[in-house]
């Protein structure tokens, strides 16, 4: 049988058939995984071929295969930098959500995470949440961000999940697609789910407040058909986001705003660090490049850590 992986706890998985059933499988002892290593062989969105086997009176299905991939979400857990995570696979979009601040959301991650939807030539579309809450100060700030952001070619919502503002902006662009929510725990990922459908009640919790930070109250990704026509993938939070296995000459590609000067650099292998007459760091000099931008790919490319900063208005 065919069906679609919507919900993997690690050793279940929760799979749908075309007709519509839900299975609870496992997978064969020795599971030819694909190429990548990853702690997880299966994700939620991979289309898997499997068997039903009775044990007892319950029925449940044995994975033998899974087709492959027109794309992935993958992440490098930071500490453990050899261990792989996918996120989520065959996705049509990812929405990631930002908040300014309880939990705050940094430049450094949000370039991160776009590069990595890049390589794989994912849509993004950066929904800046809880826009109820800010105040003039942090207006100026999004704002900021939005056009940041914007001017490089990403489309930005400001919503507020909680009180559904925008939601239908959101709504509209998820028709007939299969989109992920992403971003750290307690931007309101579930929140948002809430909102698209309010019968499916997620768990969500209030910020920690010593710590202003979310709770991981979503511990698994899980997929979800809508009502109106779309399948959300509901993720746990993340915190940081390394970037699996790039060439330091292939970064500079999914910074869009720096693929588009790249023929103008004197050399055609230039990194944008300290080469002569670089069109990248001209434009950097000329405020036509934001300096967070700039700095991420240094990160990136230097193979540092994450390195947590904000550009501020
Ligand atoms: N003021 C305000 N609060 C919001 C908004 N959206 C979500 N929240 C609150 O933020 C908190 C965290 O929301 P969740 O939906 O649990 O966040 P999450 O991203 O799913 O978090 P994890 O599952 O831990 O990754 C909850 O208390 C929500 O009520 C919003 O638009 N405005
Ligand atoms: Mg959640
Ligand atoms: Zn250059």
């Amino acid at each position: 049988m065919n069906g679609t992986v919507y919900k993997s706890t690690g050793s279940w998985y929760t799979v749908k058939t075309e007709g519509g059933t839900f299975y609870e499988c496992r997978i064969k002892g020795k599971f030819r995984t694909q190429e990548i290593k990853s702690t997880n062989p299966i994700a939620v969105g991979d289309e898997v071929i499997f068997e039903l086997e009775s044990i007892g009176d319950e029925t449940v299905g044995v994975i033998s295969e899974i087709k492959e991939r027109n794309n992935y979400i993958i992440r490098k857990s930071v500490k453990l930098s050899k261990q792989t995570h996918i996120i989520a696979a065959n996705l049509d979009q990812v929405f990631l959500l930002v908040t300014l601040n309880n939990p705050t959301t940094f430049t450094s991650f949000i370039d991160r995470f776009l590069v990595t939807a890049e390589a794989y030539d994912i849509p993004v579309v950066l929904l800046f949440n809880k826009m109820d809450v800010y105040d003039k100060e942090e207006m100026v700030e999004v704002n900021y961000l939005v056009k940041l952001y914007t001017d490089i070619g990403y489309h930005c919502i400001e919503i507020a999940a909680k009180e559904g503002k925008n939601v239908n902006k959101v709504k509209e662009l998820m028709l007939n697609k299969t989109s992920m929510f992403a971003g750290h725990s307690g931007v309101g990922k579930s929140t948002l789910v809430n909102a698209l459908e309010p019968g499916l009640r997620l768990k969500t919790a209030e910020i920690s407040e010593q710590h202003l930070q979310g709770q991981h109250t979503t511990t698994f990704a899980e997929m979800y058909d809508l009502s109106f026509g779309a399948r959300i993938v509901d993720t746990p939070g993340i915190k940081g986001f390394g970037i699996v296995d790039m060439d330091d000459d292939e970064i500079g590609d999914y910074f869009p705003e720096f693929f588009k000067l790249k023929s103008e650099c004197k050399f055609n292998n230039c990194l944008h660090l300290d080469e002569p007459k670089c069109a990248v760091k001209e434009a950097l000099e000329n405020d036509e490049i934001a300096w967070s931008r700039y700095r991420s790919y240094v990160q990136m490319v230097t193979g540092e850590e994450e390195n947590p900063y904000r550009e501020r208005s």
